[in-house]
């Protein structure tokens, strides 16, 4: 669909990338009537997948580079059987502008026929000086004599950039386009291929071309909406270009949305809704603005009505649901809990290694213990370590408990976080491991 326009967030998106371009994108569908779709940059993290199934929304179309695919420039011409006779390929031939696909039975590409095939097919029966045979003659026989089969293949959504070599060599006027099972879909036509249309792209939740998809300076830059810092790319023509300084990008498509007399539809508000409450720590993170409340306000109005998914809930509710879907302990494997976010250290001799995960509520942890613990051993022992912790931090309350692996050196006996019961120790306002955490470890190995 070459008029089509990709709405798109960043890569390794989180929930505000992928609800403001389904909530943007949407948007300019019901105000402006374009032809949007939505899209992401890359895998859904855990906390997005439990947002969108949790409202029965689908997930975004994955779209990772703006280089032209041959889907862009491909034509579905009609086609015709091997066995057809040469004059039926003649008459599609005057329809499609000068070629025939023959296409087999089981959808699989046979050959091409075009002046080139027809002037070498005619060469090798006449002879360099054609008899009495008539052109009746001539068209009456199959297809499959006259047609070229040695024409490549490309898949439609292969990259024209990654064959571009090959097609400037080829010297080809005519390609097979394919599905991923080798099915004809379509011709692409040489001169359509060396100059093709470049994909409509609006960016959401970033202006930067680093963290977007790969190939956006092969794109055309239609629009951004945005609340980063500035970083971004040249463009030759003017384009809309909204940044601002709120929470989240989801409350800038909620204020345009209400701006418009338009109310999302509840899952959708619901994503926007999570979006906004999980860049802003459910609206408690320094970066949260009157604005952003104001729309958590008017999101919560539209997504928790009757017959929603989310009836009864509380934006704290709903909040906190939110983000213990991302970084709770439930939804990951103790191994990954334990590796995904960690540091390594050497100190006084020692090497040790610092993990953390991020909670809504230490409440779940004594029920992850065991299995936890146990994920720390083994990656003590994977990684040859002394010792290795995990910080568990709860964001909403701003306090952490740390676990050490078991056995460890008795001169952590001397950390000024005390034990409880459970084996772990209690940090009350320790939220930050290169500030708080570190300096007590390292100056206690050192001492
Ligand atoms: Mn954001």
């Amino acid at each position: 669909m070459p008029d089509q326009i990709y709405v798109i967030g960043h890569i390794n998106p989180d929930t505000d990338s992928i609800a403001s371009a389904m909530g943007y994108a949407w948007l300019l569908r019901e105000r402006d009537g374009v032809n949007t779709v939505a899209a992401r940059a890359g895998a859904l993290n855990a906390q997005t997948s439990w947002v969108l199934k949790t409202l029965g929304l689908e997930a975004p179309f994955l779209l990772t580079d703006a280089s032209p695919r041959f889907e862009s420039v491909m034509q579905r011409l009609d086609s015709l059987p091997p066995n057809a006779q040469l004059g039926m390929a003649w008459t599609l031939a005057s329809r499609t502008g000068g070629l025939a696909p023959i296409v087999n039975d089981d959808g699989t590409p046979y050959g091409i026929i075009n002046g080139f095939s027809l002037f070498t097919y005619f060469t090798e029966v006449l002879g360099p000086r054609p008899g009495d045979t008539t052109v009746r003659e001539m068209m009456s026989a199959p297809c499959k004599d006259a047609a070229n089969t040695a024409v490549p293949k490309f898949q439609a959504n292969a990259h024209i950039r990654d064959s571009l070599n090959r097609i400037l060599r080829d010297e080809i006027d005519d390609y097979w386009v394919v599905d991923e099972n080798g099915l004809y879909l379509g011709i692409a036509r040489q001169r359509n291929l060396l100059n093709p249309p470049r994909l409509k792209i609006i960016l959401v939740d970033h202006n930067e071309p680093r963290p977007s998809i790969a190939a956006l300076e092969e794109a055309e830059l239609l629009e951004i909406l945005d609340h980063h810092r500035l970083g971004n790319p040249y463009t030759h023509q003017p384009i809309r270009f909204t940044v601002d300084v709120v929470g989240s990008t989801s409350t800038l498509v909620t204020e345009q949305t209400a701006e418009a007399g338009l109310s999302a539809p509840p899952a959708l508000a619901g994503a926007l809704l999570a979006g906004l409450l999980s860049d802003t720590l459910i609206l408690t993170s320094p970066t949260t603005t009157a604005r952003d409340r104001a729309a958590a306000e008017r999101l919560a109005r539209w997504a928790f009505v009757g017959g929603s998914p989310l009836k009864g809930e509380t934006v704290e509710s709903f909040g906190k649901a939110v983000l213990s879907a991302g970084a709770g302990l439930s939804n990951r494997k103790p191994e990954d809990v334990v590796s995904t976010d960690i540091k390594p250290y050497e100190a006084g001799g020692f090497k040790l290694a610092i993990a953390q995960a991020e909670v809504t509520d230490l409440m779940q942890l004594s029920e992850h213990l065991e299995p936890l613990t146990k994920a720390l051993n083994e990656l003590r022992d994977k990684r040859g370590l002394d010792f290795a912790m995990l910080l568990v931090t709860d964001v909403v309350r701003g306090s952490s408990r740390l676990l050490v692996s078991s056995d460890y050196p008795p001169i952590l006996n001397d950390l000024p976080y005390p034990p409880l019961g459970d084996g772990t120790r209690d940090a009350p306002g320790v939220v930050s491991r290169k500030k708080q955490l570190l300096p007590v470890v390292l100056g206690l190995l050192e001492r």
